[in-house]
């Protein structure tokens, strides 16, 4: 069908959009768009500081969206999951 195209280009821009992830307010409570081992570590209390200096790829010590995307994929990111019950 001719909409094919259209409908493929379309799922691949909210996929995208679905991987960007959004900057929590409640993590990053100093609103500079990063997150600091603080700022995680009240958010994730069992994140040890090793693993943010793993998931801190660029070593500035700080944790943008792509440190954090690459680190829930790579596991060393404790997640909230929907296993309760
Ligand atoms: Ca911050």
């Amino acid at each position: 069908m001719t909409k094919t195209p259209i409908l493929a280009a379309a799922l691949a821009v909210v996929a995208g959009a679905a991987f960007a992830q959004e900057v929590d307010p409640a993590i990053d409570v100093n609103g500079d768009g990063f997150y600091s081992f603080p700022e995680l570590s009240a958010a994730y209390p069992e994140l040890s500081s090793e693993t943010f200096s793993e998931m801190d790829t660029t070593g500035d010590g700080l944790l943008d969206m792509a440190e954090l995307a690459d680190a829930q994929e790579a596991g060393l990111m404790p997640m909230e999951e929907d296993s309760e019950g």
